[in-house]
């Protein structure tokens, strides 16, 4: 249902051909120009994927001040899963901050809040009963995560793995693997953290036959040697890397982590907030594997560009803190809420966890075909429209972070925009808003194609 405030909004501007479109060279004079001002009024260690900047957004393109229209394919960060400005979350947006903007929901309660929570408790793995506490942020989810798990066990350890991302706070750049650029310098670092080694097939130097049983040889036995299995409150891991470059962990390996925490009482935590909200063409990536978390933490795609993020989680655990020990001002905001819900709502409207495992298809087939062309890229992973390429030196698997750079900025010069990822800086990451038409997907692709042919 459109309000009226809406439709104003909509006609007062063409609406955003969904093509893409250079106007200037990129960046053009007026980017460039407000580049300066950026670099003036903001710190030096905030990082700029794209020198434009953007006016507005819709689905899968992005326009920046000079009139380029940029194909978006990395979704702010796996954040507009549902497309940029998707036309439920802004309806439902515009009729919240009409109705009101903020109580906080541990002073004076709201359906939105109440509502998100149901919608989670239904939608992620398991049919045991589960209740869910809202943040503003990934990291501060898997903060809080962390936190009522070691609150419901008792216990202090938590385990997590090489090439791991949770986050920028104080307790997630420990729970975070890589150094440069998280840690470097931010120490010292919270207490508890122990890193297992996790199974990057890749770059396995094992067996490939036996990697699931050999990795969790090694990470059991570095917990029951080096932890103790009766401290550890939680084992956290991300179903697929994000920013460690989109590894995709061995068939079993992420059950049998399951089995392992649910004999020594420790809390099995998926964080889902890169692989969540039907990127990886399922609504959440563990159930490829018919994996079911203790907990699950959700951000970013769980509320289509609006700050949100979950933890989700057996009752029992999730109920075994004290009144007024779980909370904070913003967590769970109205305006977030009802973009969460036109998130949901649109997601199953349009069947986009089907739409991400076609875009799989489409991408990977791709994908494959130009690795047998270029041997630059040395292996295709992901799953759904979680996609990406991992750049070597021709004939090895030395990384390739130079031609990563060239290829990245040639599809920038050109108008397509690509993530990078990965511990060695030399990934390239697809992660296309799920609502990218074919034709717009293939235009993209080709530019890349070019990329590649350019080097
Ligand atoms: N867990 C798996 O991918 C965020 C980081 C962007 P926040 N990843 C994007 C950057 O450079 O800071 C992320 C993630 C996984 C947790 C987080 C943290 O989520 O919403 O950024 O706090």
């Amino acid at each position: 249902m459109l309000t009226g405030a809406y439709n104003l909004r909509m006609t007062s501007k063409d609406p955003l051909p969904q093509s893409r479109h250079l106007a200037t060279a990129i960046p053009g004079p007026k980017s460039t120009e407000a580049i300066k001002r950026r670099t003036d009024a903001v710190p030096a260690g905030l990082g700029m994927a794209i020198p434009v900047i953007i006016e507005r957004a819709h689905d899968a393109i992005l326009e920046d001040i000079d009139g380029n229209r940029i194909i978006d394919l990395g979704s702010g960060i796996g954040v507009v899963n549902v497309g940029n400005s998707a036309e439920r979350v802004v309806n439902r947006v515009i009729d919240a901050v009409q109705a009101f903007t903020h109580t906080n929901f541990t002073t004076a309660p709201y359906m939105g809040y109440i509502e998100v929570c149901e919608a989670l408790n239904r939608l992620t793995p398991g049919t045991h009963k589960k209740k869910t506490i809202l943040q503003n942020s990934g990291a501060e989810a898997v903060e809080n995560a962390i936190k009522i798990a070691r609150h419901a066990t008792k216990r202090p350890a938590v385990i997590v793995f090489e090439h791991a991302y949770h986050g920028r706070t104080n307790l997630t750049m420990a729970l975070t693997a890589k150094n440069l650029p998280y840690k470097e310098g931010y120490g010292p670092f919270a207490p508890e953290i122990y890193r297992m080694p996790y199974p990057y097939s890749y770059r396995w130097l094992g067996n490939p036959a036996t990697i699931t049983e050999d990795a969790l040889e090694m990470v059991i036995h570095k917990i029951e040697k080096e932890v103790g299995a009766h401290n550890v409150a939680a084992i956290l891991i991300e179903p697929i890397t994000g920013e460690g470059g989109f590894l995709v962990p061995p068939k079993g390996f992420l059950a049998g982590l399951q089995k392992f925490a649910s004999e020594n009482g420790a809390v099995f935590i998926a964080d889902e907030v890169q692989t969540g909200f039907a990127r990886t063409g399922n609504l959440f990536a563990v159930e490829a594997e018919g994996v079911v978390p203790d907990m699950i933490v959700t951000a970013k795609g769980i509320a289509g560009g609006l700050p949100l993020a979950a933890v989700t989680g057996r009752a029992e655990i999730m109920d075994s803190s004290h009144v007024g020990g779980l909370g904070g001002t913003y967590g769970g905001n109205p305006i977030a809420c009802a973009a969460a819900l036109g998130a949901i709502e649109t997601i199953e409207e349009e069947k986009l966890v089907e739409r991400a495992a076609h875009i799989g298809k489409v991408l990977g087939d791709f994908l494959r075909a130009l690795a047998s062309k270029y041997p630059v890229i040395g292996e295709v992973r992901g799953r759904g429209a979680m996609q990406a390429i991992e750049l070597v030196k021709p004939g090895s698997k030395d990384p390739n972070p130079e031609a990563m750079q060239k290829v990245v900025k040639y599809c920038q010069s050109k108008g397509v925009l690509v993530l990078t990822a990965g511990t060695y800086g030399n990934v390239i990451r697809f992660l296309p808003p799920l609502v990218i038409t074919d034709e717009l997907l293939a235009d993209a692709l080709g530019v890349l194609e070019e990329g590649f042919a350019s080097l």
